[in-house]
């Protein structure tokens, strides 16, 4: 599969095409607007998820519920767009006497100063627009619409938040525990841990009233992974990379883990690399999984583990020091409503961009066509597996 998005925060909604879905999914739109709504909670959003009850219109490629193979585009609605209409109209000239304003203080660390120079615009707006992180509910709902076909196959993907600032979750969480996903679920910030929750919520609170953000780190985890998804032949197949690439094109990201990659460096052979073990109900195994699921480019029927950092939202209401990019004058950085804290839904993010690659993935070994010759294919391979 492969998907475009498009369309502004403010603007009167987000655009998704998705071609080359396999044919013959049975698609559930309540599946996927449940999958839109885990991406607005979290402790720590702005004003704007009270405004937004995202939910998906499919518009093409899907028939009585299957999908037929054509391309699959939909719409997410911008409830805001009506407070927006005459600041985004596509045809009206900018005025500047209807509440619109000349945004000129760049934020430090946000897309302001890269993309006005870019694009030669002349208000903040035109940038932040579609650099917001507005357009990840469109990738959420082309994710659920993977996670639809990850599940036919006994895949499934899970996340959850280890980091707000410096309070860490030392524990790793048992995802396989269905007791332990309803707690993921369950909690503000996406944390196992009760306790550690309470404290998140806390630092949280105390930012806010800082007027600050803050950042964190998440952990993505997929399960039921076939061995040998990716590929060592061509540096561009391997599926680590792949995974890094779309898990940094989340806004804000600014770090990414492969299972324990980061304490990898400063470990020894012996100490690190996950001992293989066989049983024949159970083929090869591990105890141990540091390498968070990848070797040598390639799945290796382990977990997937996939750790990402996200910096702190560069909108505050204290202001950050800046250049008003018109005057060159010293000023404060831009403030516009915004989230303080938004760890947890970046790891819903983070497991639909991780659902989507694996879908590619599984495409390019499995077939792309029709769920069915997926799924002969897999059986397949499955049984050569059991052969080996
Ligand atoms: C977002 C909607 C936006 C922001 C956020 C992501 O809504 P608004 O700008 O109307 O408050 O809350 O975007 C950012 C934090 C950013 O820096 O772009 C959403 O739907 O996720």
């Amino acid at each position: 599969m492969d998907f475009k998005t498009a369309g502004e925060s403010h603007g009167k909604g987000l655009i998704g095409i998705i071609s080359d879905y396999p044919a013959g999914i049975s698609v559930d739109i309540n599946f996927i607007n449940n999958q839109l709504s885990r991406r607005q909670k979290g402790y720590g959003r702005g004003g704007r998820m009270a405004i937004e009850k995202d939910t998906a219109e499919i518009i093409s490629g899907v028939r009585k519920g299957k999908s037929t193979g054509s391309p699959i585009s939909f719409m997410i609605k911008n409830n805001d767009w009506i407070n927006w209409k005459n600041i985004m109209s596509t045809v009206k000239k900018s005025d500047f006497t209807n509440g619109e304003k000349m945004l000129l203080d760049i934020r430090p660390g946000h897309s302001d100063l890269p993309g006005l120079l870019k694009y030669r615009l002349g208000t903040i707006r035109d940038v932040i627009e579609r650099s917001s992180a507005r357009e990840t509910a469109a990738r959420v709902c082309i994710g659920a619409f993977a996670k639809i076909v990850l599940n036919s196959i006994g895949i499934t993907i899970t996340s959850y938040v280890d980091r707000i600032g410096k309070l860490v979750l030392e524990n790793i969480p048992d995802i396989k525990n269905k007791k332990v996903l309803a707690k993921i679920e369950t909690s503000e910030v996406r944390c196992p841990d009760a306790k550690i929750s309470e404290k998140i919520i806390e630092i949280i609170a105390n930012t806010i009233d800082n007027g600050d953000s803050i950042g964190g780190s998440f952990k993505v985890i997929a399960q039921g992974i076939p061995p040998g998804l990716g590929s060592y032949v061509d540096w561009d197949k391997r599926f680590d990379a792949r995974l890094s690439y779309v898990v940094m094109s989340i806004p804000a990201i600014k770090a990414v883990e492969i299972g324990n990659g980061i304490s990898s460096g400063s470990r020894t052979g012996l100490d690190f690399h996950d001992a293989i073990f066989y049983k024949k109900e159970k083929g090869f195994y591990r105890k141990t999984n540091n390498a968070g699921g990848i070797e040598g480019g390639m799945t290796n029927g382990e977990d997937i583990i996939i750790g990402a950092t996200m910096k702190p939202i560069p909108t505050t209401i204290s202001g950050i020091k800046t250049v008003n990019i018109k005057t060159k004058k010293e000023s404060t950085s831009l403030k516009e409503r915004s989230d303080i804290c938004a760890v947890p839904s970046a790891s819903i993010v983070g497991e639909a961009v991780i659902a989507i690659e694996l879908v590619r993935a599984i495409q390019d070994k499995f077939g792309r066509d029709t769920i069915e010759e997926i799924k002969e294919n897999l059986d397949n391979y499955n049984s050569y597996l059991k052969k080996v």
